[in-house]
C-alpha cells in the first residue's frame, strides 16, 4: 500500500489508535468504553488535526522567514465540503486509520459520515475555490485564502409535497478544524461623514470620522497538500460588536437592551451566506459583508507587508491578491483609501501600487449577475470609498478622453458610474480599472467577456489585459477520494499514484483500452458505484433504481440558463413515447433513471417551479406499471458537496446543457468525466476544451452554437417561431394536467412559448432528443462505450488545478513554489 512522506500522518495504526483513545478521555472527557461514533469522529479529527497543525507551523515559519511573496485569494464563497476524509489522504493516513478505527469497533465510512459538510458557498464559484487551496498547497506555493465565516452555510434543502422548503444550515457545534484566533482582530468602520482640511503645504487630507464599529475576529482553517508538507492557511473572518466606551457607557447607564441589540447588529454581518447564485440582489447586508471581509483582510496583508519594513513600491514584489469575482471588488478602493489617507501616499503612486497588486476573475456574463450598488448606500455606508471610487472613475474618464476625444458615448459606457436613476457603481468595471489582469474561465467565456461587456476596455488597455484561464478541479478530492477503486486501478496501469499530481500521466491508460482484464474491472467498478447510488435512493426516498439502467444525472444549481426545464420535457417526452408503444416494443428500449438534484435561490420563484415539476412528473412516472424499470425520475435531496463525491462516481451520462454562451465554464462536467461518465452538452463554457482534449466521438453535443443564440432571440421577439411539435405534445400533456395542476407550471410553459423563448428551449428540443436517442443506442453497446469512457479519462489530465493554479501563478501573480 502507499504511503506519505515522513513529516505527518502517524507511523501506524496503534500510534493513531493511542491518539484517538487520549483524544476520547481527555479533550472529550469520555469513556473510550462509551464512544460513539459521533465521539470516534471528533477524536479522530483531533487526532489529525495534532499533525496537520505541525506541518501548518513550519509552513508558516518558512513563508515568514524566506520572506517570498503570497498569493492571497479573496473569495466570499469556500465551498470546502468534509474535511476529515481529505485530511487523512493528503496526509496519507487514511489505511493506517482504518484499520485503527476498526479495532475500536468502528467503520470508517461511518466515521467520515459524521461529519458536517462545510457548504460556505453556493456553487461553482465556491467549490473553485476550494479546488485552489488544496492545488496551492499541493504545488507549495505560498497562499493564504480569505473568507468570511458563515454562521449559516447554503440552506438545506427538504422536499416537502415536491416544493423545496429551506432550513437553516447551523455547521458549527463542533468544528475541529478551525482555530479561533480571539488575538487577531481588527476594528471595521461603517458610515460615520468624511472631514477634509488641507496641511501646512496645502495637500488635501481626507478623515473619515464617526460611525459604527464592528470587530473581525480571524479563525483559522488549515489546509492540506497531497504528499507534501505544505499546509496553507484560510483566515475566516467573524464579526463581533467592538468593546468600545461607548457600549460600556450604554451598559452602565442601564440600557441594558440596546447594548445587547448592538451586538446583536455587528453578529449579523457574518451570520449568513447569501444563497443567490449569478442573480444580484443588491441588499446592504450583502454590501456590509463584502466591506467587513475585505477591510479586515487588507489590514491583515497590510500588517503582514509592513513587518518586512520594506518600500511601499515593493509591496507588488511580495503581494498578489486576486479577486474571485467583482464580490472583493472594494479591496482595490480599501488598498488605495490606506495608501493614501493612512500612510499618506501620493495618490498616483499609490494607484499604480494598486493596480499592480490586483487580478480580477470574473465568472459570468450574465447581466443579471453583475454586481452594481447604488451610489446612495455606497456613500452612506462608506463615505470616503465613494469619494476615491469617484476619483478612480475621474482619472480614468479622463485618460479615456485624452486618447478619443469628443467620444461622449463612449465615456457614458465605460463610466465606473451608471448615469441612471438611481446612479449605480459598476463593480465590474471598478474591478477591471483597478486590475493588472483580466481572467475569464473558459476559452469561449474569455472570448465572449472581451467582444461584448468589457470590449470597450480592450480597446482601452489593449489586449494583453485579458486573458483565460481555464478552471480546473482537484483529482485528489474529486477522483482518489470520491473514487478510491478506480483510482487503484488507475494507479496499478499508470505505474503508481503519480498521476495524482501530474494528471497528464492519466495518458498511460490508452495503452490499456484493449486489455480485456482492465476493462472488466473498469465495468465493475462503475457498476459497483452504482449499487452504492441505488441504496442511497433507497434508503432516502424508498425508490428501487435498477443499477443495469443508464444513470443520467443532472446535479447543479437550478437555473433557466442552466437549462433543467429542456431536460424534465426531455423526460416527459421519453414517458409519453415509451407509453405510446406496444409491450414489444417497450422492451427493446433502453432502461433510464434520470437522476436530478440542486438548489433554487429561496427567492427564485421560476427555479423552484421546475423542482417541483421534476418531483410530480417522477411520482407519476415511477410508479407507473407499464413503465418499470425503463424509466425513473429522481430528484435527490440536498444536493451538496459530499452528496456530490457519491453521485459523480456513479454516472453513465450526466447533463451540461446550458443555452450556448451561458455558463462560464462549469467545473462537474470536467468531473463526471473523469469518473469515467460520458456527457451530453452544448457547446458551451469548458464543453468545447472536454470535446477538444478528449475528441468530438466520445461527447454527446447538441443545439445552437453561441453565435447563432443573438440572432435567434431576435427572431424570437420579432419574427414567427412556432414551437417544436414534440415540445408542444409535451406542453399538451402538461396542461392536460398529467403531472398535476397545470396552473402550477403556467409560467415555465409560458416563459418558452409566450416570452420569447430567451433560454432556446423549443430550438434546441429536437435536437437535444435525437441525441439523446443515439445515447440509447451507443450504451447498448457496452464495449464500445466503455472504450469511450476509458480514452476519455485517459485524455483529462488538462483539467487538473494544479494546470490551472501553474497558469495563474506564472501569468498573473507572479509567485513561485516554495521548495520544501
Ligand atoms: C452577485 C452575487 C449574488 C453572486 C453570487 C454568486 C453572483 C454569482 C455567484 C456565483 C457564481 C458562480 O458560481 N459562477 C460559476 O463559476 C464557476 C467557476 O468559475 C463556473 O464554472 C460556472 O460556469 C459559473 O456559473
Amino acid at each position: 500500500a502507499w504511503t506519505k512522506h515522513e513529516f505527518s500522518g502517524f507511523k501506524n495504526k496503534d500510534d493513531f489508535e493511542r491518539e484517538v483513545v487520549r483524544h476520547v478521555e481527555t479533550t472529550l472527557a469520555r469513556s473510550i468504553y462509551n464512544c460513539d461514533e459521533s465521539a470516534a469522529y471528533s477524536a479522530s479529527s483531533l487526532a489529525f488535526r495534532d499533525r496537520l497543525i505541525k506541518d501548518w507551523n513550519k509552513t508558516q515559519q518558512r513563508q515568514t522567514f524566506t520572506d517570498s511573496k503570497r498569493v492571497y485569494y479573496l473569495s466570499l464563497e469556500f465551498l470546502m465540503g468534509r474535511a476529515f476524509d481529505n485530511a487523512m489522504l493528503n496526509l496519507g493516513a487514511k489505511e493506517v486509520a482504518k484499520e485503527g478505527l476498526a479495532e475500536l469497533g468502528f467503520r470508517i465510512e461511518d466515521i467520515i459520515g459524521q461529519e458536517h459538510d462545510a457548504a460556505l458557498g453556493n456553487g461553482g464559484l465556491g467549490r473553485l475555490a476550494a479546488c485552489f487551496l488544496d492545488s496551492l498547497a499541493t504545488l507549495n506555493y505560498p497562499a493564504w485564502g480569505y473568507g468570511l465565516r458563515y454562521r449559516y452555510g447554503i440552506f438545506k434543502q427538504e422536499i416537502i409535497d415536491g416544493y423545496q422548503v429551506e432550513v437553516p444550515d447551523y455547521w458549527l457545534d463542533f468544528n475541529p478544524w478551525e482555530f479561533p484566533r480571539h488575538d487577531v482582530t481588527v476594528e471595521i468602520q461603517f458610515y460615520g461623514h468624511v472631514d477634509k482640511r488641507q496641511d501646512e503645504n496645502g495637500k488635501t487630507i481626507a478623515k473619515w470620522e464617526g460611525g459604527e464599529m464592528v470587530t473581525a475576529v480571524a479563525y483559522d482553517v488549515p489546509t492540506p497538500g497531497y504528499d507534501t508538507p505544505s499546509t496553507n492557511n484560510l483566515r475566516l473572518w467573524s464579526s463581533k460588536a467592538a468593546s468600545g466606551e461607548f457600549d460600556f457607557q450604554k451598559f452602565n447607564s442601564g440600557d441594558y437592551e440596546s447594548s445587547v441589540a448592538d451586538q446583536q447588529r455587528a453578529e449579523t454581518i457574518s451570520a449568513v451566506l447569501y444563497p443567490n447564485d449569478n442573480l444580484d440582489r443588491g441588499k446592504e447586508l450583502r454590501l456590509k459583508q463584502q466591506y467587513f471581509w475585505v477591510a479586515a483582510s487588507l489590514y491583515d496583508i497590510v500588517r503582514r507587508f509592513k513587518k518586512s519594513k520594506r518600500k511601499w513600491n515593493e509591496f507588488p514584489d511580495q503581494v498578489a491578491i486576486q479577486l474571485n469575482d467583482t464580490h472583493p471588488t472594494l479591496a482595490i478602493v480599501e488598498l488605495q483609501r490606506i495608501l493614501v489617507d493612512v500612510e499618506g501616499l501620493e495618490w498616483d503612486e499609490a494607484w499604480q501600487i494598486v493596480t499592480s497588486t490586483f487580478g480580477y476573475t470574473n465568472h459570468t456574463v450574465l447581466p443579471e449577475a453583475l454586481e452594481k450598488w447604488p451610489v446612495g448606500l455606497v456613500q452612506h455606508l462608506l463615505p470616503r470609498h465613494l469619494q476615491i471610487i469617484y476619483d478612480i472613475n475621474l482619472f480614468f474618464l479622463q485618460s479615456v478622453e485624452k486618447r478619443y476625444p469628443n467620444d461622449r458615448d463612449l465615456l457614458r459606457r465605460v463610466s465606473i458610474i451608471e448615469e441612471s436613476q438611481p446612479k449605480m457603481v459598476r463593480m465590474a468595471y471598478l474591478a477591471v480599472v483597478g486590475s493588472h489582469k483580466v481572467n475569464g474561465v473558459a476559452e469561449l467565456h474569455s472570448d465572449l467577456i472581451q467582444t461584448t461587456i468589457f470590449r470597450d476596455f480592450v480597446a482601452i488597455f489593449g489586449e494583453d489585459k485579458f486573458t483565460n484561464v481555464t478552471n480546473g478541479i482537484t483529482p485528489r478530492r474529486w477522483l482518489h477520494q470520491a473514487n478510491p477503486r478506480l483510482s487503484e486501478l488507475i494507479a496499478s496501469k499508470a505505474d503508481g499514484y503519480e498521476f495524482l499530481k501530474d494528471l497528464t500521466l492519466l495518458n498511460k491508460l490508452e495503452l490499456f483500452i484493449d486489455d480485456k482484464e482492465f476493462r472488466k474491472e473498469w465495468a465493475e467498478i462503475k457498476y459497483a458505484n452504482k449499487v452504492r447510488l441505488a441504496r442511497y435512493i433507497k434508503s432516502t426516498l424508498g425508490i428501487n433504481v435498477n443499477p443495469a439502467a443508464l444513470f443520467d444525472v443532472q446535479v447543479k444549481r437550478i437555473h433557466e440558463y442552466k437549462r433543467q426545464q429542456l431536460n424534465i420535457f426531455g423526460v416527459i417526452h421519453r414517458y409519453l413515447t415509451l407509453k405510446a408503444m406496444s409491450p414489444e416494443e417497450r422492451k427493446m428500449q433502453q432502461p433510464r433513471v434520470s437522476i436530478f438534484g440542486g438548489k433554487a435561490a429561496p427567492g427564485y420563484w421560476m427555479a423552484k417551479q421546475i423542482i417541483h415539476l421534476i418531483n410530480n412528473v417522477g411520482a407519476l412516472v415511477n410508479k407507473d406499471p407499464d413503465i418499470g424499470d425503463l424509466l425513473k425520475v429522481i430528484f435527490l435531496e440536498d444536493y451538496n458537496v459530499s452528496k456530490a463525491e457519491i453521485i459523480t462516481p456513479a454516472s453513465d451520462l450526466s447533463e451540461h446543457i446550458s443555452t450556448a454562451g451561458t455558463e462560464a465554464s462549469g467545473t462537474s462536467n470536467m468531473k463526471f468525466v473523469l469518473n469515467g461518465g460520458l456527457i451530453i452538452g452544448t457547446c458551451d463554457g469548458a464543453n468545447i476544451e472536454i470535446t477538444r482534449e478528449i475528441g468530438q466521438e466520445n461527447i454527446f453535443l447538441f443545439g445552437t452554437l453561441s453565435e447563432d443564440v443573438e440572432d435567434l432571440r431576435h427572431v424570437h421577439t420579432y419574427g414567427e417561431h412556432p414551437i417544436d411539435p414534440n415540445l408542444a405534445k409535451v406542453f399538451d400533456a402538461i396542461e392536460r394536467g398529467m403531472f398535476g395542476e397545470p396552473n402550477d407550471f403556467k409560467a415555465m410553459i409560458s416563459a418558452v412559448r409566450d416570452h420569447g423563448d430567451y433560454y432556446l428551449v423549443s430550438d434546441d428540443f429536437q435536437s437535444y432528443i435525437d441525441t439523446q436517442k443515439m445515447v440509447d443506442e451507443e450504451y447498448q453497446n457496452q464495449e464500445e462505450w466503455i472504450s469511450k469512457c476509458i480514452r476519455s479519462v485517459a485524455r483529462m489530465g488538462f483539467f487538473s488545478s494544479d494546470r490551472c493554479i501553474n497558469e495563474y501563478a506564472e501569468g498573473i501573480w507572479n509567485i513561485e513554489p516554495l521548495a520544501v
